[in-house]
């Protein structure tokens, strides 16, 4: 077996073999194909709303109108997108070279599968289409999802039992959030007795979507498990006393845990006959976004810091001895099993960002980046909090505030003062949005014990692709920015087109998935373990996994000077946020 280390010579993986990984978000599913060099040959989305509007979401979810902060996904949606995606594929290319496939989902959801379940996976017809065999197979038609927030007692009482929010953190990787697995499971427990006495096993969103291909429940990976206050973060097994302080009879409802390198199974019969996929097309675990993400950007260096500004805006980060804090999550590394990760997540990214540019920016980006560049950077004090949805990080509910910080110049917090503020001009409320959130970010992430400032800044995510907001993240974090190659030429696959170059965007999620469907077939090959770098080491400058430098930092004068006054406003934006929790928040 190969030694760890960066200078690692790639295992090679076989000619003409594809490697092919999804990423089931909360807006959409989208799918990355790499070659066995590393290249990408193919990438391809499905768009819930768009594309399946017959499910009638807004954003891919639905919020219930009769019950503030509940918002579900229907899971048969994730499957017929499964399909869909799979029907282009297999119609312009030829799915028997896929050698492994894995993938990535968004985060915390829970499906609910009806006793019996396991029999309809295995027994699927493949002249029919997935999602309407499935529907006998669910307890519960809709899945709650990440961006859910209902489900506050619940949280308080899992900590209560558990010795408190600080004790529950130390044990399991994070206190009771709304959307952790563990207490999203009790209220169904509570509210549904129904629903949870007929679920005879509960997936997350990455084992649901994994479960279709093997044609059998598969398990829930160490890492996206992590995310339920419900495994032990130093043995990466269940707790018994997190699972009793839940609900009864859980640990059976929820199976074994297993590492994210595993390879469960070999793709179901359904798959083979009905897209043409190789018998011994392999199954490596599925994790969540943020891990995938992880892997896709080859984040190993403990000095970078990736940001994520998708539908939620995460930061994260890896360390081999993590603090335990109430704000943050921590999880095994998907990709190395002796080190983890660190994570913030924001429920109020891209969505959030979307309706300021709605209100104040015509709905169009550009409009949005003239409004920025026609600001100054500080934004003349102006501070900004904006809460579309019920906020993580600070937990705050709906509502926008907006403050002017004055005496600044002073170089002083004691001599700041602040003073509410109902609307600034159009200009400023679009710079106050984006320094806003990041300044958070900056402060939250010193608090959780992540490189404050980090060596450099990967960013991803749809509005990573916005090159001014990098340029004020860049300023605000006192660091160069990169980004991984979000877009590019692929050379496509499918015979008439072959080597002809065609445009695909690439989404960090999918890539680290289809990544790590290489990396589960290596270890497979080789019977144990080998080190993720294996799979790319040497070779990843020269393919789709180089990164670019999108914004560079110049430490002159003038930047550190402004990195000095941004330094005052996290400070400044901290205390005034501990001010709205007093007045609006829930908890303590
Ligand atoms: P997810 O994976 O969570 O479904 P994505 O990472 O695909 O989401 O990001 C989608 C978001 O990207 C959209 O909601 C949109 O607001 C944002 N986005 C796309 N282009 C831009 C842009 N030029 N500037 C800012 N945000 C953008
Ligand atoms: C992370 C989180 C979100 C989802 C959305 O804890 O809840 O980032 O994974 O994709």
């Amino acid at each position: 077996m190969a030694a760890g280390g960066d200078d690692l010579r790639p295992l090679r993986l076989p000619a003409d073999s594809l490697f092919l990984g999804f990423d089931c978000s909360t807006q959409s599913l989208k799918a990355t194909v790499l070659d066995a060099d590393l290249t990408v040959v193919a990438a391809d989305s499905v768009h819930f709303d768009s594309d399946l509007p017959h499910y009638g979401t807004d954003g891919g979810v639905l919020r219930d109108p009769a019950e503030r902060g509940r918002i579900v996904s229907p899971p048969l949606m994730w499957a017929e997108a499964l399909d869909l995606l799979l029907g282009r594929f297999a119609a312009r290319a030829d799915l028997r070279r896929v050698a492994a496939v894995s993938g990535s989902a968004q985060q915390h959801g829970s499906v609910y599968w009806a006793r019996d379940a396991a029999a309809s996976l295995a027994a699927l017809d493949p002249a029919r289409p997935l999602a309407p065999q499935l529907a006998g197979a669910l307890a519960a038609p809709e899945a709650p999802v990440w961006m859910d927030s209902s489900t506050a007692a619940q949280c308080r009482e899992v900590e209560a039992a558990m010795g408190g929010a600080a004790r529950l953190a130390a044990v399991t990787g994070c206190r009771a959030h709304e959307r952790c697995t563990g207490p999203q499971i009790r209220k169904v427990y509570q509210t549904r007795p129904a629903v949870y006495d007929a679920t005879e096993r509960v997936s997350l969103v990455s084992s649901f979507m994994a479960s279709l291909l093997i044609g059998a429940y598969a398990c829930i990976d160490e890492t996206d498990g992590a995310g339920m206050n419900l495994m032990d973060i130093s043995t990466r097994q269940l707790r018994q006393d997190a699972l009793q302080a839940t609900a009864p009879n859980l640990e059976e409802k929820i199976g074994r845990l297993a590492p994210a390198h595993e390879v469960p199974r070999k793709i179901s019969p359904y798959f083979v006959q009905r897209f043409q996929f190789a018998s011994s097309c392999l199954v490596v675990q599925w994790s969540g976004d943020n891990p995938n993400s992880l892997a896709g950007l080859t984040l190993s260096s403990p000095g970078d810091l990736a940001i994520s500004l998708g539908t939620s805006d995460t930061v994260f980060g890896i360390t081999d001895s993590p603090e335990p804090s109430l704000e943050g999550n921590i999880l095994p590394n998907p990709i190395d099993p002796k080190t983890f990760m660190v994570m913030l997540c924001y429920k109020n990214g891209s969505l959030t960002r979307e309706d300021i540019r709605n209100r104040y920016a015509e709905r169009s980006w550009d409009v949005f980046n003239r409004l920025l560049e026609a600001t100054t950077p500080l934004n003349g004090g102006k501070l900004g909090f904006y809460y579309k949805e019920h906020e993580i990080l600070p937990p705050l509910p709906v509502g926008y505030h907006r403050y002017v910080v004055k005496n600044l110049s002073s170089g002083s917090l004691d001599q700041m003062v602040e003073h509410e503020f109902d609307e600034f001009d159009h200009p400023s409320e679009v710079r106050a949005i984006i320094e806003g959130q990041f300044l958070s970010m900056r402060g939250h992430a010193e608090r959780c014990g992540l490189p404050v400032p980090p060596k450099r800044i990967i960013a991803t995510g749809g509005a990573s692709s916005n090159t001014l907001i990098l340029k004020s993240m860049a300023s605000i974090f006192g660091c160069p920015v990169y980004t991984s190659q979000r877009s590019g030429m692929c050379r496509a696959y499918s015979s008439p087109l072959n080597n002809v170059l065609v445009p695909v965007s690439i989404n960090s999620a999918s890539l680290g998935a289809a990544l790590r469907a290489a990396h589960g077939w290596l270890c497979n090959q080789q019977g144990e373990f080998v080190p993720f770098s294996c799979v790319y080491s040497g070779r990843s400058e020269r393919t789709s996994l180089s990164m670019k430098l999108a914004v560079p930092f110049v430490d002159d004068e003038k930047n550190i000077e402004l990195l000095n006054n941004y330094t005052l406003l996290v400070k400044k934006r901290l205390e005034i946020e501990q001010k709205l929790i007093k007045r609006f928040g829930q908890r303590e």
